[in-house]
């Protein structure tokens, strides 16, 4: 039997049924997914030389993952869960970077990979109904389907400092690590920006380093992850038990199982609330923020308890109160930034070969050739390490150049913030798909898991248009802008518009801030999403019918 009915022209070697973008954790899945399940024809490309996305990417020092690995990986195979043993309760770089070569060679899928190659173009031609994608070597494809798996967090910022030209340094971004890594012996070195990413290379480059200078903007309420080697036990019981963790996991908010918030910072009495933040404290990583109380998102009052508890905690390790001050965060609430994890973070700046630089004191006015100039001094450097973030959630797609119908530019779609139905689909550019796009639960959701969803959706509709003979799928209008509503009244119903972090857009010029996620939490949005199913892919305009010239040839892959 034919699989996707394409018309002959179309079942040339450069057309394919679907085109996916990225082999990191979403890529790779998508291909086997696509490929082996559903016998299309799948290409994908990757700009990188190798598979793994983030952890391709992000080989700096001391990159790890925050949610336990044991939960942060793939759950679609028995056998994959069984065969796999992570070395650590939260796995390393490395680790997770060996974990997705053993799925890209478990699963042959190096063969349907371009790498090195990056997606430049990509542009829905509506008489013939595919995307006509180009890429950065010059190569152009057509695929009935595009699917985004570019990721959340890929595209760097590159932020140019005056004088960079004449830097007689070395400079590297965190986003995109030399793989041969870098040797800080005996030198000296600055690193701007002290998120997750500037936290995790900070504390290794002050071991290594004879002097290490940070460049803080927003000092951050980052806690401890208590990273340990994995308890064979727990590995075990969970691996005698996978299916059923993974189902409790995927009905939790955030497709993690292990939390179980009381329901109000404010109805407990002092002491009891003092015990469960110490009792989360000590379990270390996301407990704190998802395993104590229910509305420290949601109310000031109840915010206040946990800021000031982690600050205190924090100025504990700091021997010196002046530098406390600087280190400690006080005008935005926890958790309204995405929290970092630490490893004897705050320790480093007791070492005298570490120095803390308050940019917003003394911002940086330019970077000299030898170092970093700022209102106060100069601060000498032989390594300058940027930590600054990443054009975050919307910067991977826009970064394609998609065009949907009538010439319509994603970027102009986008040009006051991201519109999408279920962060998957977007009116105006049909048979596109978003894997964890903006507006979904993505970066709140175990990715994991959050991928595999998409995936697993994006699968269905496609069978489901093969199905009934539809060649275009694509968000309506109406069920994108309900859909838009939705997720901003919800995020305004929490703390988190009051602060500028990278997951809100807007915030400049007098725009609102606007929440680019869905933070009902992944047990509710997995039950719209079977909701909309159920109801014949209510919201999506399903209506076009396959036109009699698509009948006869296979693409189906042998
Ligand atoms: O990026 P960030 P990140 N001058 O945007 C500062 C995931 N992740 O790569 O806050 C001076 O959080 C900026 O300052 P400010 C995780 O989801 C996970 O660290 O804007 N400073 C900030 O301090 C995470 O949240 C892991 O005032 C400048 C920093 O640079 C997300 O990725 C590990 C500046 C950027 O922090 C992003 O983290 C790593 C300038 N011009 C990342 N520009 C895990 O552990 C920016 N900054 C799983």
């Amino acid at each position: 039997m034919a699989y996707l009915d394409i018309p002959a022209e179309q079942s040339s070697p450069s057309h394919f049924d679907a085109v996916v973008v990225g082999a990191g954790f979403a890529g790779l899945y998508a291909l086997h997914k696509l490929r082996d399940q559903l016998g299309l024809r799948v290409r994908v490309f990757e700009a990188g030389h190798g598979v793994g996305g983030t952890w391709f990417w992000n080989q700096y020092p001391g990159a790890r993952c925050d949610v336990e690995s044991l939960h942060y990986s793939y759950s679609f195979l028995a056998e994959l869960q069984q065969e796999w043993n992570w070395s650590e309760k939260y796995a390393s770089q490395p680790e997770i970077l060996a974990y997705l070569n053993h799925v890209a060679d478990r699963f042959d899928l190096r063969s349907d990979i371009s790498f090195e190659t990056r997606v430049t173009s990509a542009v829905w031609n509506e008489h013939d109904r595919v995307w006509e994608i180009g890429c950065g070597d010059g190569s152009a494809v057509t695929a009935r389907y595009l699917i985004c798996g570019s990721g959340n967090l890929s595209v760097p910022k590159d932020p140019q400092f005056d004088g960079m030209e004449n830097f007689d340094g070395e400079v590297y971004l965190t986003g995109r690590w030399p793989h041969d890594g870098v040797n800080f012996e005996g030198k000296k070195v600055a690193v701007v920006g002290t998120g997750s990413s500037g936290i995790q290379v900070i504390t290794e480059i002050a071991k290594k380093a004879d002097h290490l200078t940070v460049f803080q903007r927003t000092p951050n309420y980052a806690t401890p992850l208590r990273n340990v080697p994995a308890d064979p036990e727990r590995t075990a019981a969970i691996k005698a038990n996978y299916p059923q963790v993974r189902e409790n996991a995927r009905k939790t908010r955030g497709g993690v199982p292990d939390y179980n918030p009381l329901p109000s910072a404010l109805t407990v009495t002092p002491e009891e609330r003092r015990r469960v933040f110490d009792e989360c404290w000590d379990a270390g990583g996301f407990q704190l923020y998802v395993g104590s109380f229910q509305d420290i998102l949601i109310d000031k009052s109840a915010n206040a308890t946990i800021s000031e508890y982690i600050r205190e905690r924090i100025s504990e390790r700091i021997d010196n109160p002046a530098l406390a001050e600087k280190l400690i965060p006080t005008d935005y609430p926890y958790g309204t930034k995405r929290p970092p994890f630490e490893t004897g973070y705050y320790e480093i700046f007791n070492q005298p070969n570490v120095t803390l630089v308050d940019v917003r004191e003394t911002p940086i006015v330019s970077v000299t050739s030898g170092g970093v100039l700022t209102t106060d001094s100069e601060h000498e450097a032989d390594i300058l390490v940027l930590a600054t973030g990443f054009d975050a959630i919307t910067g991977p797609v826009l970064d394609m150049g998609i065009i949907g119908r009538d010439g319509e530019t994603l970027n102009d779609k986008w040009a006051h913030g991201p519109r999408t139905y279920l962060g998957l689909s977007v009116h105006g550019f049909p048979n596109l798909f978003l894997v964890t796009g903006p507006q979904s639960p993505s970066v709140l959701y175990n990715m994991p898991l959050a991928i595999e969803d998409h995936v697993d959706f994006i699968a269905d509709a496609i069978e489901y248009c093969r199905r009934n003979g539809v060649e275009t799928i694509e968000a309506r209008l109406a069920a994108e802008d309900a859909w838009v509503a939705h997720t901003v009244e919800l995020s305004d119903a929490t703390l988190l518009p009051e602060t500028d972090a990278w997951w809100m857009t807007g915030g400049t010029n007098g725009k609102p801030r606007v929440c680019m996620l869905y933070i009902g939490g992944a047990a509710a949005y997995r039950e719209i999403c079977a909701k909309v199913v159920a109801d014949g892919y209510d919201g999506f305009d399903v209506s076009a019918q396959r036109s009699a010239s698509f009948a006869g040839t296979s693409s189906r892959r042998e």
